[in-house]
């Protein structure tokens, strides 16, 4: 991205890439057209935006014509944010899912078990994170409503069989599926930079039969044949302190903090945070609570470890994870 973009904007690029249709993208297109700032450095932005809402006309005018054939599952995002869970066969993408959710996926040491996207929730502390289970994804298979479910996504989650010599190969094939659709699986989430086709999201490669022998030669031999730009982190399944710990691993790949509030005169109670990203603001808050109040809010107070207890602050003041706001309108 350009330097100098300004929050607004990053929130209408958000929903620019989270839109379903073509006329949810020519309205993105026209609010990030109208925010973005206007200067030199913006140009060659500013031309690509103006050439996608073209695109974005014309797709509209042949959706009208005929409507998009095809499955297409839009879950809902519930929660701190959703990850989509992903893999060759018998990865372990739904014994995953088993452990950390109270879904019961069909966990079976046969491929293919999997046909549908299955969400379930994840609890971590006092915050919740939305899993879904997907179907396995090899060289000859490949179900193409994956691509639209992973670009609106918040992060990823790409499960490597520790276990398996197959795995190195099996997995960078799951790469090339996602790569050869302008879909990269990365260490941000968010458009590319020089290229706003290409959507790029955060992954954590989960290495499952962690605990085996030659898991850390098969991740070394795959990052040899691929660039992989992710976290990795090992875990058994069968160990309950290994799966504890991907929780944390899990809610922290989507880069968010909690955000308590309460209202004047009234006493503070730690539950139902809100979420909003890291280096998130008092004004993103409000956005949350409630639209009206980022244009009401006049100042707030804080209470945690981004300020003095009960210190009063502006809209832009930088907020901490489990920090305590009173908003004031
Ligand atoms: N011991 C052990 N078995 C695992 C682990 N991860 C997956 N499995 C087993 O591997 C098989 C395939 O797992 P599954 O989740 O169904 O794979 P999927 O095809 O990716 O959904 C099942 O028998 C799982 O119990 C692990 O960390 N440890
Ligand atoms: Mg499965």
């Amino acid at each position: 991205m350009p330097a100098n973009l300004t929050p607004q904007y990053s929130k209408a690029e958000e929903a620019y890439r989270r839109a379903q249709t073509a006329q949810e993208q020519v309205a993105c297109l026209e609010e990030m057209l109208k925010l973005i700032p206007k200067h030199k450095g913006t140009e060659k932005l500013q031309a690509d935006l103006k050439t996608r809402l073209k695109e974005a006309r014309d797709a509209g005018e042949q959706e009208k014509k005929a409507p998009k054939k095809g499955k297409s599952y839009r879950i809902p995002a519930q929660g701190a944010g959703q990850v989509i869970v992903l893999g060759a066969p018998n990865s372990g993408k739904s014994r995953l899912v088993k452990e950390l959710t109270n879904a019961e996926p069909e966990v079976a040491p046969y491929p293919f078990t999997t046909r549908e996207p299955l969400p379930a929730m994840m609890a971590w502390e006092d915050a919740t994170v939305q899993l879904v289970d997907t179907p396995p994804i090899t060289d000859s298979h490949f179900e193409p409503y994956l691509i639209n479910m992973v670009r609106v996504a918040d992060a990823v989650i790409l499960c490597f069989d520790g276990s398996s010599d197959d795995a190195p190969d099996e997995t960078a094939v799951v790469l090339q599926q996602f790569s050869s659709r302008k879909t990269m699986l990365a260490d941000a989430t968010g458009f590319d930079e020089e290229d706003m086709s290409i959507i790029r999201l955060r992954t954590l490669l989960v290495v499952t039969r962690g605990s085996d022998l030659g898991a850390k030669d098969r991740v070394e031999f795959f990052r040899e044949m691929t660039p992989i730009p992710f976290e990795v982190v090992y875990v058994e399944f069968d160990d309950p302190a290994s799966r504890e710990a991907l929780r944390r691993r899990i809610y922290d790949s989507l880069g968010v903090i909690r955000i308590y509030t309460k209202r004047p005169g009234k006493p503070a109670e730690y539950k139902d945070p809100f979420m909003i990203p890291k280096g998130g603001t008092i004004e993103d808050v409000a956005s949350k609570v409630h639209r009206d109040l980022v244009d009401t809010l006049k100042f707030a107070k804080v209470w945690g470890t981004s300020a003095h207890d009960g210190q009063s602050v502006g809209r832009d003041h930088v907020l901490a994870d489990r920090d305590l706001v009173e908003l004031h309108s």
